[in-house]
């Protein structure tokens, strides 16, 4: 299951979601031995999953192999993989068919003149993290391995969508909306083709034009401005959505689009207009028993558990989600974060400089922009976490992906967490100053935030950045569930909530500071290096299996009074 709706009616998609081959190749033989050709020995996994979650490989990271045979009636197939961790090499057939790396997007490979008949597909994935990896070797969570989202096969036939995106512009007060679509249209027939094209949001048809290509031609159609009146607007509180289709004799392809708009105006940020809070919490997908494969079902629970605790978005800490989750997120009307995996602590400065490294690292907002681009619910693409952006490496890593990002990622503002807010020389590429700091966990006590934020102001004035708008996002401490002594001490469930209490009060109050990201929805797999108790990162407000902690009241009760304020 790669989405909330049905994405094709006509087009014939099968999942290869189910029981694949599976064995490890510690030596890294596989390839020298053309295990392609067929595996020599296995077991059995299911996909999607990741292989830390079966016997014996709880911490494995290296080579793994998968295989498995499916039917097809043949001609032309598109073979999407939703996200595999973290490198990847394909086979159909024994014969090598593509590469891609990075674990949390989208990729696919188009192949033509298929035979009909069985087929066997072919992978073999790598987690280990080096010096060209993104994450590097330490980061704080998890680098699973496996196919961890769903694998799919689509058949193309005559002329078929393969790419669609869309681009608005709304009128002041929100009513009209001017919308250009760009499609890329491929013909997937062994004869050149014309075929009629038509565009249709919710019931009404409008784009339609013939469209003429040669056998295996493709060709991107950008239509003109197309007004739009009475539009329903997306928000949180109204999170009307529309349904887009792209029609052509052949072929379908459905998606769901929002009108929204996001801005900043001196040091606030708007959404629709009107000045908004932002009550967050970061969220890793990532749950004891599943890893990064996280099942539909608990998505959908941890979304209920986030409305219940008065939160209005979420940051997708530290990779691009299941494009599943994000659809719920557009039906729910909760505005989201999404940012690509560099994970600062673990990049020296020498990483940031590495031309590998900054070239995948673009890859992934590339891919990121293309597979969530037309999700209303993602108000933020965030560059990076906590790199050295106190260096040149990081600056021009920095200025790269911000002019990426401005030119290519739609209605959306652009922004990166830092740690460090005294030295930080990047806050010129960021529409949005977002802020980690943990006073009163790691350094200074609940009192010293007040002081933290008046010092922060001074220097953003020296900047002459003090019109941009900031937002905390992260802030924390660790709680161990269950965990309560007589005094109010570090590590207690108490401690924790009278600290995220206190850290929401003080945000809420500060004219400078548009909203907050609570460090974290959930305790989580952390790496085994960092030391921490149980491998887990434990600054949730509710332990890895959902269990609330103390804090998480004292978060809810802080949301909601603020809230009611709105109202
Ligand atoms: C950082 C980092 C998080 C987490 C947190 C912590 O801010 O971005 O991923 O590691 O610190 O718990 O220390």
């Amino acid at each position: 299951m790669r989405r909330l709706f049905d994405e094709h009616i006509k087009r014939k998609v099968t999942f290869l979601d189910g029981i694949w081959k599976f064995n490890v190749d510690k030596e890294d033989i596989g390839e020298d031995e053309q295990w392609y050709k067929s595996l020599p020995q296995y077991t059995e996994v299911n996909v999607p999953s990741v292989w830390n979650k079966d016997l014996g490989l709880f911490e494995y990271s290296g080579a793994a192999w998968y295989e498995r045979n499916f039917y097809n009636t043949g001609g032309t197939i598109k073979l999407v993989f939703e996200a595999v961790m973290t490198e990847c090499k394909v086979w159909l057939d024994g014969e090598y068919i593509g590469y891609h790396y990075g674990g949390f997007c989208q990729f696919d490979f188009i192949l033509r003149d298929v035979k009909e008949g069985y087929h066997t597909l072919t992978l073999k994935v790598d987690n280990r993290v080096d010096e060209n990896s993104i994450p590097q070797k330490v980061a704080d969570w998890y680098p699973y391995g496996g196919i961890t989202r769903s694998v799919s096969v689509e058949n193309l036939t005559g002329i078929s969508t393969v790419y669609q995106k869309f681009d608005y512009t709304l009128s002041d007060d929100l009513k009209e909306a001017d919308i250009v679509f760009t499609a890329e249209l491929y013909n997937a027939d062994n004869t050149d083709l014309t075929e009629n094209f038509s565009i249709n949001l919710g019931k009404d048809c409008i784009y339609n034009c013939p469209v003429t290509l040669k056998a295996g031609e493709t060709q991107t159609i950008v239509t003109d401005s197309i007004k739009i009146s009475d539009i329903a607007i997306w928000d949180n509180k109204t999170p009307n959505l529309y349904n887009v289709a792209f029609i052509t004799d052949s072929d379908d392809l459905f998606d769901r689009i929002g009108f929204r708009k996001i801005e900043t105006r001196g040091n606030k940020i708007y959404l629709n207009n009107k000045p908004f809070e932002f009550r967050g919490v970061n969220r890793h997908e990532d749950h004891p028993d599943w890893g990064m494969a996280f099942p539909v079902g608990l998505m959908k629970r941890d979304l209920d558990i986030v409305e219940d605790l008065g939160c209005n978005t979420i940051r997708g800490s530290h990779y691009p989600n299941s494009r599943i989750f994000v659809d719920m997120l557009d039906s729910r009307g909760i505005l989201f974060w999404s940012e690509i995996p560099i994970w600062g602590c673990g990049f020296s400065e020498e990483a940031l400089g590495n031309e590998i490294v900054v070239k995948r690292g673009l890859d992934m907002h590339k891919e990121m922009v293309k597979y969530y681009y037309n999700h209303p619910c993602i108000v933020f693409w965030g560059m990076h976490n906590e790199i050295k952006s106190d260096t040149e490496n990081a600056l021009n890593m920095t200025k790269l992906y911000y002019s990426f990002l401005k030119e290519n990622g739609g209605n959306r503002l652009v922004t990166y967490a830092s740690d460090k807010p005294k030295i930080d020389i990047c806050f010129e590429y960021t529409d949005v100053i977002s802020i980690n700091q943990y006073h009163g966990w790691y350094y200074g006590t609940k009192d010293s935030w007040q002081p933290f934020l008046d010092s922060f102001k001074e220097r953003l004035e020296s900047l002459n950045l003090s019109d941009k708008p900031m937002l905390m996002s992260e802030f924390g401490g660790a709680a161990l569930y269950g965990h309560h002594t007589f005094d109010n001490v570090k590590w207690t469930e108490e401690y924790q909530a009278e600290l995220l209490s206190h850290c929401l009060t003080v945000f809420h109050e500060s004219p400078m500071i548009s909203g907050y990201y609570i460090w974290q929805f959930t305790d989580m797999r952390s790496n085994k290096d960092l030391a921490k108790a149980k491998c887990l990162n434990n600054k949730g407000i509710l332990n890895e299996y959902r269990n609330p902690k103390l804090s998480y009241k004292a978060v809810k009760e802080r949301n909601l009074t603020f809230k009611s304020e709105e109202n």
